[in-house]
């Protein structure tokens, strides 16, 4: 027996319809194939990729450096479980260690699991070393986070859709508004049983929403005054996304992880996901120094792929690439131009109200009530301008191409965004 093959959008979209679980609304495009920057659908059209697989895809689809260290390892030993010991974790996990400048790596595969992990690392610290009593911890949240889909993490979401029907909820969590360093210390003013601040340094699935220059580096340091750590979920904004290495490296223009005082909120706790393999493969981890890590112990925690040998392979590959590729640098670069050019006509525009974002993470926001279906028949328009983007609301889009992308291809994209847009002025 051979797999149906797909001659026509309509054909693929009505087979998920009729045997898939309806969990998603998808923009009606089949996807067959990409490379760098571009993708083709089934009847051989190609587009650019405005959404890199939600960050994913930073160092472009079909990296042939990745893809050959997959294949390579596939073909030699793909899983072993951690009962063994295996021969590219280890060098893999040197390697990202000095990358991001952690004593330890613990390995997940999906994000949404790698939250979970710093959640129980988090508690464990605060029982274990902080001294709270058992049951007690809590860890504050942000209104308007996401941080994946089960049920803990929804537990502290306030995204109904997400949330509702889920329950019963995890309690442990207090959620606070996002970009109010007053209202963190609030929650940190006499509680004792703080044990963490979890937070993205740029809300993505709110809309790309970024806070105040300064907030990541005063969020550090009332963590670090109340004895609670600080953890960043960078499994969106991680990975040379937002112009450096990490978010959380504020505008640093280094071409690495340096570390500098100035700029750089290091978190206690380090999420990344998405990027970490350039898309090619579910890998996820958290980072940590010894003091945090060693709460874990044997039997404790764990996953049957974390870990596994194409895991170590294309990630050690993925991160090579945002190394030698100047990716980072890029996304600086490219943002501002993005951002720069998006605005010359939005100053004009009655439909678009602004550009924000950092990086090549931006989103434009439309002068229409929440609720309204523009931004979605923008996304319908800009797929047949050969453009795939995704709304996060009924009135913002999210624009996050590879970072692969050179200026020719990013002002042929500005050019498509702005031709279609226009096409919405009233
Ligand atoms: C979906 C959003 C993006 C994330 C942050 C953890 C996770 C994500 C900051 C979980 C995942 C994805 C999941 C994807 C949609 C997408 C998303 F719109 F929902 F918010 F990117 F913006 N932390 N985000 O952004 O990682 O378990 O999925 O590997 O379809 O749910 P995961």
């Amino acid at each position: 027996m051979r797999l149906e093959k797909i001659t026509s959008p309509d054909q693929a979209i009505k087979l998920e319809e009729k045997h898939g679980a309806h969990n998603y609304h998808p923009l009606p495009v089949v996807l067959k194939r990409g490379e760098g920057v571009h993708v083709w659908d089934v009847e051989g059209k190609k587009y650019y990729d405005f959404l890199s697989a939600y960050s994913a895809v930073n160092q472009g689809h079909c990296h042939p450096k990745i893809v050959k260290a997959m294949t390579d390892q596939a073909s030699t030993l793909a899983l072993t479980s951690r009962a063994f010991y295996n021969d590219v974790l280890g060098p893999f996990e040197k390697y990202a260690t000095e990358y991001f400048k952690y004593d330890k790596l613990l390995p997940m595969n999906t994000g949404a699991e790698a939250v979970e992990t710093a959640i129980k690392i988090t508690r464990k610290w605060a029982y274990e070393k902080k001294g709270v009593a058992e049951h007690e911890a809590q860890i504050i949240v942000c209104e308007n986070n996401f941080h994946g889909r089960t049920t803990t993490v929804i537990s502290f979401s306030n995204d109904e859709n997400a949330r509702k029907n889920f329950g019963p909820y995890t309690p442990g969590f207090i959620k606070i508004p996002y970009d109010d360093i007053e209202a963190l210390e609030n929650a940190l003013k006499d509680n004792e049983n703080v044990a963490g601040f979890l937070v993205e340094p740029i809300q993505g699935e709110a809309g790309v929403y970024t806070p105040a220059d300064d907030y990541m580096k005063k969020v550090k340091a009332l963590c670090k005054k109340h004895n609670v750590l600080f953890i960043a979920d960078e499994i969106q904004t991680g990975i040379a996304r937002t112009g450096a290495l990490l978010a959380v490296c504020g505008n640093c223009t280094c071409e690495g992880h340096c570390e500098r005082q100035e700029t750089y909120s290091r978190p206690d706790l380090l999420i990344l996901g998405k990027a970490l393999s350039g898309g090619n493969y579910p890998v996820s981890a958290v980072l940590a120094d010894d003091e945090i890590m060693n709460v874990i112990k044997p039997g404790q925690h764990g996953s049957t792929f974390g870990g596994n040998p194409i895991a170590a392979a294309v990630a050690f590959a993925a991160l090579e690439v945002v190394k030698d590729e100047k990716l980072a640098q890029n996304a600086r670069k490219l943002g501002k131009l993005f951002r720069d050019e998006l605005n010359k006509y939005i100053e004009k525009s009655g439909i678009v109200k602004l550009v924000r974002g950092r990086g090549l993470l931006n989103a434009i926001v439309i002068n229409e009530p929440e609720e309204s279906t523009t931004a979605w028949d923008m996304c319908m328009a800009l797929k047949e301008n050969g453009l795939l983007a995704k709304p996060t609301h009924g009135n913002i889009i999210r624009f996050a191409p590879p970072l692969v992308m050179n200026e020719e291809e990013l002002m042929d994209c500005v050019q498509i965004i702005i031709k279609t847009l226009k096409t919405f002025e009233k």
